[in-house]
């Protein structure tokens, strides 16, 4: 067993490590005020090839490994959300079924715009009635002619306001649903009858949107069916693996910024005085600080086998991917409350960054699968086995 991060790896992982510490962290809290991340930094990120992480070298992206790109997302995580989400859905769930499933025309046409960050991506399965349950999907899609014509609304679609290309899930097939009834259509934004509806208010992830998309007789051209007409009716099958990258990658957001709440808590117990001497010297905070440390240190070996499980097999990591994240988020959210507790009057106020951390983790166990989706699927694949 080698558990030695590969140099390669290590020589990125430092680079993002550096911009973090360089540029991302001085605007984080102006990112935070004014919910907007400036075009200087998301430029900066398009030339380290950030918008390309885990798209093949073949089509303009950096071909990292599932280790390498959570790696990076560990780094990105340890300040603000916004900054991993906006780079998240090119390199995961606005690009993945591409990579995974798309024709050769469909990659060369797209995967280059995404990978360089000039495109975004975004992933548009979700709906009001339509969350959990994701093969309850109502949008629609008929043929007419050479066109596919899409109605229906979508909400909660992360970088939907700035997307350019969406991954559409519609039914196409009302009796056969998740079963050969729901297929994923390339909708690019300038298609006629794609609008972008309200962006919706959040508890968090400021300086990173979610938005409605709203498609009205949205005419998409036949040959845009993701993976050509042999996938008419199996796009559920493709968001599912989709959605299985996307969430040992939530796991590696979820830990980088566990890992930088102990850091910032050690920091604290170590300089705050109360009756005479350091918190830090007190034993229920030792106790918090080597609660944290200790799963901190199970959640990132677990992720990091998960990921390197993914590199060797692979898609076939279902189970150990709904491990990671429901073990990676729930820990960050004990680690995240430890934080506050440690941080006491401070940890609530939105001059300490922890609070914002505690409000921004609590998304990580519901978005791509609740805690609930993801015991259901540990479940059934151990029930199959
Ligand atoms: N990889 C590949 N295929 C998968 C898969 C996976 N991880 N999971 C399911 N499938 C396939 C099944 O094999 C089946 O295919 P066949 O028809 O070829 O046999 C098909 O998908 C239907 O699967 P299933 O019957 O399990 O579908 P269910 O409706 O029972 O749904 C859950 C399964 C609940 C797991 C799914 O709806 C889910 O993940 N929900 C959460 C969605 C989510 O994360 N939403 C967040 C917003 S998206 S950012």
């Amino acid at each position: 067993m080698d558990f030695e991060i590969p140099e390669n790896l290590r020589m990125i992982t430092d680079t993002v490590r550096r911009l973090v510490q360089r540029e991302l962290e001085p605007i984080s809290r102006q990112v935070e005020e004014q919910d907007h991340i400036p075009e200087s930094v998301v430029q900066t990120m398009r030339e380290l090839g950030l918008f390309g992480l885990s798209i093949p070298e073949a089509y303009g992206g950096l071909g990292l490994s599932t280790l390498g790109e959570c790696l990076v997302y560990e780094e990105l995580a340890k300040v603000n959300a916004c900054f991993r989400n906006r780079i998240a859905t090119n390199n995961g769930i606005g690009s993945q079924g591409l990579v995974l499933d798309g024709t050769e025309q469909q990659k060369q046409r797209y995967l280059p715009r995404l990978a360089s960050g000039q495109w975004i991506g975004c992933f548009a399965l979700s709906e009001p009635g339509a969350g959990s349950d994701a093969a309850g999907v109502q949008t629609t899609a008929v043929m007419e002619g050479d066109h596919w014509v899409l109605n229906g609304r979508k909400h909660f679609i992360t970088n939907g306001d700035i997307a350019d290309l969406a991954t559409v899930f519609a039914v196409t097939d009302r009796q056969k649903r998740a079963k050969g009834g729901i297929t994923a259509f390339l909708v690019e934004r300038s298609f006629a009858g794609y609008q972008v509806g309200t962006i919706e208010k959040k508890m968090g992830h400021r300086g990173s949107h979610t938005s409605e998309l709203i498609f009205d007789n949205c005419r998409v051209p036949a040959e845009n069916v993701l993976g050509g007409p042999s996938m008419v009716g199996r796009g559920f099958q493709s968001a599912m693996k989709t959605l299985d990258k996307g969430r040992l990658t939530i796991g590696a957001a979820a830990l980088g910024a566990a890992q930088r709440l102990l850091e910032l808590s050690l920091d604290y117990a170590k300089q705050r005085v109360q009756f005479g001497r350091p918190i830090a010297e007190f034993q229920s905070i030792k106790n918090m600080l080597a609660d944290m440390a200790t799963e901190i240190y199970a959640a990132r070996q677990m992720l990091h086998h998960a990921a390197w499980l993914r590199d060797q097999k692979g898609t076939a990591v279902i189970k150990e991917a709904s491990m990671v994240k429901l073990f990676c988020t729930n820990m960050a959210g004990r680690v995240a409350d430890m934080a506050v507790q440690i941080h006491g009057g401070m940890g609530y106020m939105q001059e300490y960054p922890v609070e914002r951390f505690y409000r921004d983790l609590r998304l990580t166990r519901i978005y791509e699968g609740t805690d609930e989706i993801q015991r259901l699927v540990i479940a059934r694949e151990l029930l199959k086995e």
